[in-house]
């Protein structure tokens, strides 16, 4: 009897050391349980993982990430798998190092307004523990039951109050994060002033799992606003809108958010989240302002600012009391889950100038129709940060006609390919179309120095190298 041939296969190999180092239960194999983390909030991304791991410590993501370098595997970071670019699931084969244990919430300094939180918290989380001690997270999105806070630095998440804090990069004070080759870089505490060399925390942000594990977050917390008020007015085009927020922008210091959606999209999120229009009257674009204020209330000011507006009594609300106001934000923030309801959307996240905000809206949906005439298109963002998200519902997911059609309108007004959900895998010729080779080159630069070997999410801003 002839001796029988050696069956070793490495990622069996890998799989053994990875449940070594994680523990069985928080090593995933079976395809009912990779599943939840193999496919993308919008369904429209998905590949098969080699496994899931779900380390509880920095120094379990060091090892697994040691292990998989050894055995040439790609690492796909996910924290929330809320990302919109399908950067956080797999492209096939490779190992996704989930951050879901790593929630803690640790010295918090109420007296600072400073937190250091676990990368896999989620933003609600952290947003309850800031609101006990009066302070609150810069940082609000729609996803926030989900996205997790290391999550939201890796792709420098925007949200609603930009305008008023920043997008993520401003919250972050320090961090601790994982290498390709298990090393770990810790700035914790982080501290306002900090000039000691290049800011390490500041290229972490948006990188989008491509340079490092990030597994700890130093944040700085903004003042709880007491005094809020939220209004929906309704306009007759996009142009006399944005010319609506502009104004209010410069005539109301306490603006927390900008926000633009129309009728269409209104449509969908009655029907799919069953809630009430703002008014019996119906216009084509709607602007949803927030006021907020930790001194005076800031109710009467909207009230004067809208007024100054000409604003249509019969076509606007407000409300200050909580249940009015969450009310008023759900006709904005679902959108999202509408959209979804509806089918698979291809999303294109994008900024350009204000002046050239209202022509965006204006032209997408024709730009969208000369490519795929069936296809139905919803525009809303965060008017604000000059931020529309064009989502286009009928084409395959696969088919990137309508994308190529809305970026390139996008590059033609002056504007950002990607305004704050990042590059991920679904707009990675765009990113050489819109920043350049040059830049382009040098972003490549920091990421071979940083992972040599390219196992940190490959495919994702950059494609593979051949
Ligand atoms: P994931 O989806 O798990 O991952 C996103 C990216 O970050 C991936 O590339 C992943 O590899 C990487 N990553 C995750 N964790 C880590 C880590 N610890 N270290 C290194 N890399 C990591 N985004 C906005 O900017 N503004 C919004 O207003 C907004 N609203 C949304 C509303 C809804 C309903 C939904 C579904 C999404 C929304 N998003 C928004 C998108 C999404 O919530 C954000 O991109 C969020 O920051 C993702 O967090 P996450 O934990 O889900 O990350
Ligand atoms: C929002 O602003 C999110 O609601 C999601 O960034 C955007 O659904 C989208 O395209
Ligand atoms: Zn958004």
């Amino acid at each position: 009897m002839g001796q029988a041939p050696c069956r070793y296969d490495p990622r069996v190999d890998l799989i053994e050391r990875l449940r070594g180092i994680v523990g069985n239960s928080h090593c995933l194999t079976d395809a009912t349980l990779r599943a939840g983390y193999e496919t993308d909030w919008t369904r429209r991304f998905n590949g098969e993982a080699l496994a899931v791991v779900r380390p509880g410590s920095a120094d379990e993501v060091g090892a697994v990430l040691r292990a998989c370098a050894e055995a040439r595997v790609g690492v796909v970071p996910q924290g929330g798998n809320t990302g919109l670019v399908g950067g956080s699931v797999p492209r096939g084969g490779e190992v996704v190092l989930s951050t879901l244990r790593l929630a803690s919430i640790e010295d918090f300094d109420a007296a600072a307004g400073e937190v250091t939180v676990g990368a896999g918290a989620t933003l609600a989380s952290v947003q309850a523990a800031a609101e006990s001690a009066g302070w609150a997270v810069g940082v609000d999105l729609g996803a926030r039951d989900s996205a997790s806070i290391g999550g939201m630095v890796a792709t420098n998440a925007g949200g609603a109050n930009v305008l008023r804090h920043g997008p993520m990069r401003q919250q972050l004070l320090g961090f601790e994060a994982v290498r390709a080759d298990g090393s770990v870089l810790l700035r914790l505490p982080g501290m306002p002033k900090d000039n000691t060399g290049y800011d390490l925390a500041g290229l972490l942000a948006g990188s989008e799992g491509t340079l490092a594990v990030l597994t700890r977050v130093r944040l700085r917390l903004v003042p709880r606003l007491a005094q809020r008020a939220v209004a929906v007015v309704g306009f007759a085009d996009a142009t006399t809108a944005v010319g609506a927020a502009t104004q209010l922008r410069r005539e109301l210091g306490s603006v927390l958010a900008l926000e633009l959606f129309t009728d269409d999209g209104l449509v969908l999120v009655m029907r799919h989240a069953r809630v009430a229009p703002p008014f019996a009257e119906r216009r084509p674009v709607y602007l949803l302002v927030e006021v907020g204020s930790d001194v005076a209330d800031p109710t009467d000011d909207l009230v004067v600012a809208l007024d100054a507006l000409g604003t249509d009594a019969a076509a606007a609300a407000v409300a200050t009391d909580p249940g009015g106001r969450h009310r008023l934000w759900q006709l904005r923030e679902r959108h999202t889950e509408a959209v979804n309801a509806e089918g698979v959307p291809h999303k294109l996240d994008v900024s350009v100038p204000l002046a050239r905000y209202a022509e965006l809206i204006e032209r997408a949906p024709g730009v969208v129709a000369a490519v795929d005439p069936a296809a139905r298109t919803f525009s809303y963002g965060h008017v604000g940060d000059g931020n529309v998200h064009v989502n286009v519902l009928g084409p395959a997911p696969d088919d990137e006609a309508v994308d190529d059609a809305v970026l390139g309108l996008v590059l033609e007004l002056g504007g950002s390919v990607s305004a704050e959900h990042g590059i991920g895998v679904a707009k990675v010729a765009w990113l050489v179309r819109d920043r350049g080779e040059t830049t382009v080159a040098a972003m490549r630069a920091i990421k071979d120095a940083w992972d040599p070997a390219g196992i940190l999410n490959p495919g994702v801003l950059f494609a593979p190298h051949s």
